[in-house]
């Protein structure tokens, strides 16, 4: 009998107390695995965090209440988060080469609106109370806190349109922050679908917005936030970056120079799951230091208490991700997306900007006769999991869509390489190609209903299985 390994007991013996509580719970952390490991992971924004990472979640950090920052907090007991909060933040402050890290948001969401508010209170709060001589909102008078409560909704931003690739929280009025801020949206150019940075310069000069957001969860291509932080320097408005999508590429030096957005905007929010692999949340991180007392100031104004077990979570995965592998594991993640792309592309897909420069692409699923969804549904049959997404101009709207995106940082971590992304193309297209729309109940094309034969769904699934079983997910981790 072979030895178990730390992982396999670790993991065993957690279920089995988890189990002693609530079987059902431990059922589902089981499916949950085994569901993982039999499909093909191709969702842009999920990853594998190391068991390390996972493990460093799951414990007594989570019983304690520490709202506040490292040596400055509302509540005592805190000197073990207090560690682990700072040695967060330095790892990601030496990752990223940033001058300030705050590692407390829950989540890319949370991120942002901290961020926001950290924008707004150094540029319209800050000010208005130097203006009236007083230090604390506390000590304005009802009028005059109307006066600013009301400029608080006076704030104008830009960022990229929802079908271009941008993401809701970047000013769109179903979110919280199309209600904060008035916001216009720059998008592609119709012919390339790039960023066409001079219709965003334009748009700044005309708007003059007081903040610009770049960054995107759907757009195939970087971004020069060199030239993004020239168009914000000409108007005087602060730029904000959201890298949650390409954080991991940004750790591992793919994008560096005028593509670095630590070294071009003011500030910068990610999250911390997606291509940095580590575990569900958020960080920001600014080189500004007139911002940084603002961004201190997350919890309690906008975040709950901070996630102590996940900001420990956050030191592992951040330290791991200084290691020279990950700078390897970052490159790899692009060239399997340009190796998919390619293999998409001779199969006869169209993607949008015909290409990418990151871990996305963006595929157009209308010349397959299919919208969004059905293809979505349809490659799910086949044991690869994606989402679908809009493509500019969709003419499918939101729900429904004409593309789908899909992502290789997942099957990166699994140590698939460009030979196994022309594999996973090939199993794409033939479902793509295999499935047909159906009509609705009312005759009309459904953009929902579609058929795919049983043969096509038997043969996905094998190939699928066939390529995951030479990339086991967890190895270490064998579950009785
Ligand atoms: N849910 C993330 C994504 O899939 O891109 C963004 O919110």
């Amino acid at each position: 009998m072979t030895a178990q390994t730390p992982e396999t007991i670790a993991y065993q013996n957690a279920l089995d107390v988890i189990a002693k509580a609530e079987p059902t719970v431990a059922a589902c952390i089981k499916g949950e695995l085994e569901n993982q490991r039999s499909q093909l992971k191709l969702i842009a924004s999920e990853n594998y965090a190391s068991p390390a990472t996972l493990l460093a979640m799951g414990n007594w950090f989570s019983d304690k209440y520490a709202e506040g920052i490292p040596g400055h907090r509302f509540y005592a007991g805190c000197e073990y988060v207090d560690q682990v909060e700072t040695l967060a933040a330095n790892h990601a402050q030496e990752l990223f080469g940033a001058d300030y890290a705050y590692v407390q948001p829950h989540s890319g969401i949370d991120a942002n609106l901290v961020a926001f508010w950290a924008i707004l209170a150094q540029r319209v709060e800050a000010p208005f109370l130097a203006e009236q001589q007083v230090k604390h909102v506390n000590d304005l008078s009802e009028a005059d806190w109307a006066t600013l409560r009301a400029s608080f909704g006076n704030q104008k931003m830009i960022g990229m349109s929802l079908d271009s690739g941008g993401h809701l929280t970047h000013g769109f009025r179903p979110n919280i922050s199309g209600k904060l801020f008035d916001q216009r949206s720059y998008g592609v150019d119709p012919a390339t679908e790039i960023l066409d940075y001079a219709a965003v310069r334009q748009l700044a000069k005309e708007f003059k917005p007081d903040v610009v957001v770049a960054g995107y969860s759907a757009y195939p291509r970087k971004v020069n936030f060199s030239i993004m932080r020239e168009i914000a320097d000409e108007i005087g408005a602060t730029l904000m970056v959201d890298m949650a999508h390409f954080a991991g590429l940004v750790a591992g030096k793919v994008f560096t120079g005028d593509f670095d957005p630590i070294a071009n905007a003011h500030i910068v929010t990610s999250t911390t799951h997606k291509s940095l692999r580590g575990p569900r949340g958020g960080i920001i991180l600014s080189n500004d230091e007139n911002l940084q007392p603002f961004i201190d100031k997350g919890c309690p104004m906008v975040l709950g208490g901070p996630l102590a077990n996940v900001m420990a979570a956050k030191a592992v995965a951040l330290s791991e991700a200084k290691q020279p592998e990950f700078s390897t594991y970052a490159h790899q993640i692009v060239a399997n997306a340009k190796a998919l792309a390619d293999g998409l592309k001779s199969r006869g897909a169209r993607l949008v900007s015909d290409g990418t420069d990151n871990h996305i692409v963006l595929v157009d699923v209308t010349p397959f006769g299919l919208s969004g969804r059905q293809a979505e549904l349809a490659l799910q049959d086949a044991g690869v999991i994606v989402n679908r997404n809009s493509i500019p101009n969709d003419p499918n709207g939101a729900w429904y869509t004409s593309g789908v995106r899909l992502g290789t940082p997942a099957l990166t971590t699994l140590g698939l390489k460009e030979a196994d992304m022309t594999e996973v193309a090939d199993i794409i297209a033939s479902v793509l190609k295999a499935a047909t729309s159906n009509t609705t109940n009312a005759g009309k094309a459904s953009k929902a209903k579609y058929s795919l034969g049983n043969d096509v769904i038997d043969l996905g699934r094998k190939r699928s299985a066939d390529l995951l079983s030479n990339y086991p997910l967890y190895p270490e981790v064998t579950l009785g």
